[in-house]
């Protein structure tokens, strides 16, 4: 009996893990028009992307949670506009950094969980232009940046509302006060929308605040489709792609992996694939946030996301006085002489060619597929497992130099003169017959 219960207990373990989460609302049938499919393949091909987390919690230093996480009342929080006067903020120096790093893409936070709004919206008056003395809005500087730079725009928007009461009592029930909140998410999606130029995409986060409730996203989707049908929706619910969306987005993870622990049982979907990730541990600037990732570690997870299919979008927060810190300026930097010389193996491509390997990945463009060895194995061969492509050739980066290999059925093994420890990534191109 005893063992009848456990087994009974640990199947339904094993069937929560593994079991999908989905959206429980209907969502009207979506299908993309050719321009937004073609926005998704050059989202796809674009592969690295900046991710900004900017906000008045910036003057605090102590992350973009700081509100929460210091129980601070909101009374006490709203004196920050007033403190918030980022001088040093120049919107073209940010598009610089991310450009020099190989990103091709800016998404910005317009509105985070806080409330306050950095962009210039008529929807509510705790936004940079009435409640800061800043009275700039860096959404649009940023956006004519971009436009000059050929950097492509997208805009971060909280589902999540930690100060407006529309949202509290929607969340407690009071259906009338959801219906208000939905309307003021429309009024500024529809400001970001038309007043920033064309916008790659909206990027909603907060959704796991209300797990089981109807966000209503028949009308936010249908209403960003409506207004601009390119523009590619991705939503940070950490659940599996609800119809009406582009992008699947994995956070601080990488595709189809549950390290971080938002992820659990999301699966792969067909959809562009994108994760994002911090370069120290929060998102929001932080004065004590000192554990940088190094250079190699954030290559490599850029070359692991590109195996896997996806894009990263990586974080920086700025600084109240509007600049990048310079411990990010100087990885972005190199990141961005690692992308210079190597990015024919990054961008463009895809992945999914086979597993990530103890020893690195795959990317492919055409007839090339590109062999990442991030880490160097200890034998004095690399081994690709379940190959299916007929390999004509294989050469070091540069061509310069042909590499002896096998090829039998199991897979194919590589045999270097000689592999490099300390290089972040060695890359073989394998020509395919
Ligand atoms: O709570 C946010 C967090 O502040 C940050 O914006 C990240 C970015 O992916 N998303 C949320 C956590 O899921």
């Amino acid at each position: 009996m005893k063992k009848l219960l456990l087994l009974a207990v640990l199947t339904i373990m094993v069937n929560q893990v593994g079991a999908q989460v989905k959206y429980e609302y209907p969502m009207p049938e979506y299908t993309p028009t050719e321009g937004n499919l073609q926005a998704r393949k050059e989202f796809q091909d674009m592969k690295f992307g900046m991710f900004i987390h900017w906000g008045v919690y910036s003057v605090l230093g102590d992350g973009e949670w700081v509100m929460y996480q210091q129980k601070i009342k909101l009374d006490t929080y709203k004196k920050l506009p007033k403190f918030f006067d980022p001088e040093d903020f120049d919107a073209d120096e940010w598009v610089k950094i991310a450009k020099a790093a190989g990103m091709k893409y800016i998404t910005i936070t317009s509105r985070h969980h806080d409330s306050f709004s950095m962009f210039d919206t008529d929807a509510t008056d705790y936004d940079i232009i009435d409640a800061t003395r800043f009275d700039r809005d860096p959404l649009k500087e940023l956006a004519e940046a971009c436009k000059k730079e050929g950097i492509k725009l997208n805009f971060y928007y909280s589902l999540l509302d930690w100060a407006r009461d529309d949202y509290k009592n929607g969340k407690k029930g009071d259906e009338e006060a959801w219906g208000d909140y939905v309307k003021f998410m429309k009024a500024q999606l529809t400001e970001l929308l038309t007043n920033y130029g064309e916008i790659g995409c909206i990027w909603f986060d907060g959704h796991w605040d209300r797990k089981k409730a109807n966000w209503n996203y028949d009308e936010l989707y249908s209403l960003i489709h409506e207004l601009s049908p390119n523009t590619l929706i991705a939503n940070n619910h950490h659940i599996q792609p609800i119809p009406g969306e582009d992008i699947q987005t994995f956070e601080r993870d990488l595709p189809g992996e549950n390290k971080g622990g938002y992820s659990a049982g999301v699966e792969i979907s067909p959809l562009p694939l994108e994760s994002c990730a911090t370069m120290a541990k929060t998102w929001g600037f932080d004065l004590n946030d000192t554990k940088f990732k190094t250079t190699k570690q954030l290559v490599h997870f850029l070359v692991k996301a590109a195996g896997k299919n996806g894009n990263l979008l990586l974080n920086v927060g700025p600084m109240p006085n509007g600049e990048i810190q310079p411990e990010f300026v100087s990885t972005l930097k190199e990141m961005g002489e690692w992308a210079t010389k190597y990015g024919e193996s990054i961008y463009g491509t895809r992945g999914g060619v086979i597993k990530t390997q103890d020893w690195g990945t795959i990317t492919k463009k055409e007839n090339t597929l590109y062999v990442h060895v991030l880490d160097a194995p200890t034998e004095p061969y690399i081994f690709i497992p379940e190959l299916m492509e007929k390999i004509k050739s294989v050469s070091s980066f540069d061509g310069a130099t042909k590499i002896k290999f096998k090829q039998v059925k199991e897979g194919i093994f590589l045999y270097p003169a000689s592999l490099d420890d300390e290089s972040i990534d060695t890359i073989f191109k394998m020509e395919i017959r």
